[in-house]
């Protein structure tokens, strides 16, 4: 059985398993998935990455938006809201507050975040393997200037309260160094056949991946060949922001710009059809490139995507 292994943001991560699962539906995958956007609202402890995988491959997901549990209602909001209650730029639905009661709470019992994740995947039974990148605390923040200096406030404060608007001057992975891997990641990194990175943003999804200490030498040194799609399109991204927060590193918002960024791990890169220029200078870089459709417009186009990316560097 072909053993694959992924890391994973939140929406565009999520689509893309989608494909990849309909595309290879006997294949063992495991999901190395982002928890650096994870906030604590209301007491709550919120993994959107992790939950946006595991409704949308358990069928939960609310697909008008990508994200959050579908059929939602906005009770407690609306109760919080007439409290008082802040921050009211992030608002969290009924449904989906039964998955971040039951988190918190296992938390606090001392259960790992793996051991959550685990649980909560025993009801969404999301066909894969859905593994915390660690089950130590790390948060990205975002710093950008204001008019006194400058301030760092949490990424999923620059990115839905001010739609990554505010300049950043830098992205600080807070308890990076001192977090270790999952339970299970670098296995599933070493005994993998082939490693997938999907379309998600490369600074904000992966980036925090490859940066627990341990991860990025093991996809570097994995037998396995490792095979990444383009999350930028013709200049722009694909969904979300991610130009902003390549802006803040310095890379260019491009398909070739984006794999840089992985050049030391990359075997293979696919971009999009309409970036065909950019072949030459990827595989300047040593990495197999190839240009074809890369919109997920539907289930048999993401499919599609998914057997390109494996078939560019599997035999
Ligand atoms: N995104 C928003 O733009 N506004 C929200 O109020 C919001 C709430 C929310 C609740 C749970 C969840 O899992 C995700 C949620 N998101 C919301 C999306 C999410 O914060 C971001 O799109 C991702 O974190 C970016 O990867």
């Amino acid at each position: 059985m072909l053993k694959i292994t992924t890391l994973a943001g939140g929406v565009g991560a999520a689509r893309f398993l989608r494909g990849l699962v309909r595309a290879v539906p006997d294949a063992d995958i495991t999901v190395v998935g982002n928890i650096a956007d994870d906030i604590t609202l209301h007491g709550l402890h919120v993994s959107p990455d992790l939950d946006t995988v595991m409704y949308t491959l358990g069928g939960g997901v609310e697909e008008s938006q990508g994200w959050g549990r579908s059929e939602e209602t906005f009770a407690v909001a609306d109760e919080l809201a007439a409290y008082g209650a802040e921050p009211r730029w992030f608002t969290l639905g009924d449904r989906d507050i039964a998955t971040h009661i039951i988190r918190t709470q296992m938390l606090a019992a001392g259960y790992p975040l793996s051991a959550v994740t685990e649980a909560l995947c025993e009801r969404w039974q999301p066909g894969v393997r859905l593994l915390p990148m660690s089950d130590d605390r790390v948060e990205t923040h975002v710093v950008v200037a204001r008019e006194d200096g400058t301030e760092a406030i949490h990424f999923q404060q620059w990115w839905v309260r001010w739609h990554a608007e505010l300049p950043a001057e830098r992205i600080v992975l807070v308890g990076i160094d001192a977090a270790s891997p999952g339970p299970g990641v670098i296995e599933a990194i070493d005994n993998a056949d082939v490693i997938v990175l999907p379309p998600s943003n490369p600074v904000v999804s992966i980036g925090p991946i490859l940066a627990v200490p341990g991860i990025r030498d093991a996809v570097a040194k994995a037998q396995a060949p490792v095979v990444g799609l383009s999350p930028i399109i013709a200049g722009a991204p694909v969904r979300g922001m991610a130009d902003a927060a390549l802006r803040a590193i310095g890379v260019p918002a491009t398909a070739a710009g984006v794999a840089g960024i992985f050049a030391d791990i990359l075997d293979g890169w696919l971009v999009d059809s309409s970036d065909a220029d950019a072949v030459t200078e990827v595989e300047a870089l040593g990495i197999a490139c190839r240009a074809v459709p890369l919109l997920m417009t539907d289930a048999d186009a993401t499919a599609a995507m998914a057997r390109a990316a494996l078939d560019l560097v599997t035999p």
